[in-house]
C-alpha cells in the first residue's frame, strides 16, 4: 500500500506551469464539463461551495486506488503495473488537452508525472525483488519512506509554485480609482441593519467579500493578472474594441450596490449577496462598438472558458449592468472574477455575472448557446421575487409574547414594494420593509409577533414594485429558479 501512495505521491503532483494544468484539476475539470446536468446540479445543492474538494476528493482517492493496483501489479509483472502508471498519464493528458485554455505545455505536468511514476515503479520493483539492492525489511521500509517523503517534497514544492502565482500578488498592486460620479462612496441606508436583529441572525444589508457565496464551474480559481487581462469585443459591432485593464480603469466608472442571485438558490437559500460594485456601464461599452441592428444577445467567455449568454436589451435599457473591477472597494477578490468581471441587476449570475470574462461577442440568441443552456437551464432568466425568514431560525424556541421576525426580500431591478407574514395559513399581515439603496438590492423587513404558546409555521411573501405578488407555486430551480414561500417552523413557550 504504502508503495502504492508512494507512487501516486511522486507521480502526481509534480505539476506546475498553470495550478489549472495540475493532473487532478485537468482531469476533474473534464469531468465538471462532461457529467451529466442532473449531477452537476446535485453536486452544487448537496455539496454547496464545497462541490469542488468533494470532487478533488473523490478523483484522489480514486487515484491511490489505481495507483495501488499498479504497485501489486508491477511486482508480479513490472509491464502491467507501468501500464497502469500510463494510463493514468494518459487520462490527465488527454483531458489537459481537450481543456479551453490549453497551451502546449499543458498535457506536461501529466505526462511528466506519468513518466516520473513508471520510472519509480521500476526502481523499486527492481530493489525491492528478492535479492535486489532493498531486499529485507529495514531496507524496504527506508526505501519506501524515502520514495514517499520525496513525493510529498514535489507535491509540497509544486502546490507553493502554483498556488503563490501572480494574480494575487497582481491584485495587490491594483489602485483602484475613485467613481466618477461620487466623492465618496454610496453609504448603507440609515434604518438598514437594525442591530439587535443582526446580532440574533437577521442578514446584514452589505455581504462582506469573504461571506459572499462562490458559485462557478472552476475548480482551480483562474489564475489571470490585471497587466495580461484584455476583453475583446467584437461580433455584430460598428468597431471591435480591445481593453486592457489600463484602458478599462482610464474609463469614467460608477459604483452601484446590486444584488446578486445565483438561479441554483432554493426558496430559503443563501446563494445570494449584496455588494457595492465599481465598473463601466456595458451599455456604455456597447455604444462605444457601436450594436448593430438584429443584435439580441451578449455572449460572454471567461477565461476558463465557460460561457454565458445574457440579453443584450437587459443589458442596455439603462439599468446597472457593469463591467466590474471592484467589490466593496476592493479589486475583486480573485474567487469572484479577478481582474475583471460582469454583474446586472435583475438576470440570475448564470445569464449575467461573468467572471473572469475576456471576450464578449454580440450576436443573437438563434445562433448561440451558452454553458448552462446546453446543460437544460432557460436560455434568458430574471430574478424572481423572493423573500426569506432569517430570524426565527427553524425549529427555533421562543417566549411567549412579543417576537419579532425578520429576513430580506429582493426582486432586483424592480425593487420591493411590501412583505407580508402569515402564521399558521391564516391572513397576511405587514411587515415593515427597512430602507434599501435602490430597486437593484435586497431590502430587509421586520414583522412584530404577537406569540402565542404552541407550536407555529410562519410564512413571508413579498410584492414587487410592480404590484405583483411572489407567487406560491413551488418551483425547484431547474430551469429558471426556484419559487413558493419561505416558512419557518417554530415553538413558542
Ligand atoms: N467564469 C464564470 N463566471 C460565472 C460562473 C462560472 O461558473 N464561471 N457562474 C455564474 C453563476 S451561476 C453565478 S450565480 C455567479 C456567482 O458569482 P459569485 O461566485 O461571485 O457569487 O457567477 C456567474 N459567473
Ligand atoms: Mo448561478
Amino acid at each position: 500500500m504504502t508503495f502504492g501512495v508512494g507512487q501516486l505521491v511522486a507521480g502526481l503532483p509534480l505539476g506546475g506551469l498553470s495550478p489549472s494544468a495540475a493532473p487532478l484539476v485537468v482531469v476533474g475539470d473534464a469531468v465538471v464539463d462532461r457529467v451529466p446536468a442532473p449531477v452537476e446540479e446535485f453536486a452544487i445543492s448537496a455539496f454547496g461551495t464545497a462541490d469542488k474538494a468533494v470532487l478533488l476528493g473523490t478523483i484522489a482517492v480514486l487515484v491511490v486506488a489505481l495507483a495501488a493496483a499498479a504497485g501489486l501489479l508491477a511486482r508480479r509483472r513490472l509491464l502491467l503495473g507501468v501500464g497502469v502508471v500510463g494510463f493514468l498519464g494518459a487520462v490527465g493528458v488527454l483531458a489537459a488537452l481537450t481543456r479551453p485554455d490549453a497551451t502546449a505545455l499543458s498535457p506536461l505536468p501529466s505526462a511528466l508525472g506519468a513518466a516520473a511514476g513508471a520510472y519509480t515503479l521500476t526502481l523499486l520493483t527492481r530493489r525491492l525483488a528478492p535479492g535486489g539492492r532493498a531486499d529485507g525489511p529495514r531496507r524496504r521500509a527506508v526505501l519506501l519512506g524515502g520514495v514517499a517523503a520525496a513525493g510529498l517534497a514535489g507535491g509540497g514544492a509544486g502546490r507553493v509554485l502554483t498556488g503563490a502565482r501572480s494574480a494575487e500578488q497582481s491584485r495587490a498592486g491594483v489602485v483602484l480609482p475613485a467613481p466618477a460620479e461620487a466623492a465618496a462612496p454610496v453609504p448603507v441606508p440609515a434604518g438598514a441593519d437594525p442591530a439587535p436583529l443582526v446580532a440574533t441572525g437577521l442578514t446584514p444589508y452589505a455581504t462582506g467579500n469573504h461571506d459572499f457565496y462562490r458559485i462557478d464551474t472552476a475548480l482551480v480559481v483562474p489564475d489571470l493578472r490585471a497587466q495580461d487581462w484584455t476583453l475583446r469585443l467584437h461580433g455584430m459591432v460598428e468597431r471591435e474594441l480591445t481593453l486592457t485593464f489600463d484602458d478599462l480603469l482610464a474609463l469614467p466608472l460608477v459604483e452601484r450596490w446590486i444584488t446578486l442571485t445565483c438561479v441554483s438558490n432554493e426558496v430559503g437559500g443563501d446563494y445570494v449577496g449584496n455588494a457595492r460594485w465599481l465598473g463601466y456601464p456595458l451599455a456604455d461599452l456597447l455604444a462605444r462598438a457601436g450594436v448593430r441592428e438584429g443584435a439580441d444577445m451578449l455572449f460572454a467567455t471567461s477565461n476558463d472558458g465557460f460561457t454565458l449568454s445574457a440579453p443584450l436589451a437587459e443589458a442596455t435599457d439603462g439599468r446597472d449592468a457593469l463591467l466590474a473591477v471592484g467589490m466593496n472597494g476592493e479589486p475583486l477578490p480573485r474567487e469572484h472574477g479577478f481582474p475583471v468581471r460582469m454583474v446586472v441587476s435583475g438576470l440570475y449570475g448564470f445569464v449575467s455575472a461573468c467572471k473572469w470574462v475576456t471576450d464578449l461577442e454580440v450576436t443573437r440568441f438563434a445562433e448561440k448557446t451558452a454553458y448552462w443552456t446546453e446543460r437544460g437551464w432557460a436560455e434568458r432568466a430574471p430574478v424572481k421575487t423572493a423573500s426569506r425568514i432569517d430570524v426565527p431560525r427553524s425549529f427555533a424556541t421562543a417566549r411567549a409574547g412579543r417576537v419579532p421576525v425578520a429576513g430580506v426580500a429582493w426582486a432586483q431591478d424592480r425593487g420591493i414594494s411590501a412583505v407580508e407574514v402569515r402564521v399558521d395559513g391564516g391572513e397576511w399581515l405587514p411587515a415593515k420593509v427597512l430602507p434599501s439603496v435602490s430597486e437593484d438590492t435586497w431590502c430587509q423587513w421586520v414583522f412584530d409577533w404577537d406569540a402565542e404558546p404552541g407550536g407555529h409555521v410562519l410564512e413571508v411573501r413579498a410584492t414587487d414594485a410592480t404590484g405583483a405578488p411572489q407567487t406560491a407555486d413551488v418551483v425547484a430551480p431547474v430551469p429558471d429558479g426556484a419559487s413558493g414561500y419561505d416558512s419557518v417552523t417554530v415553538t413558542v413557550e
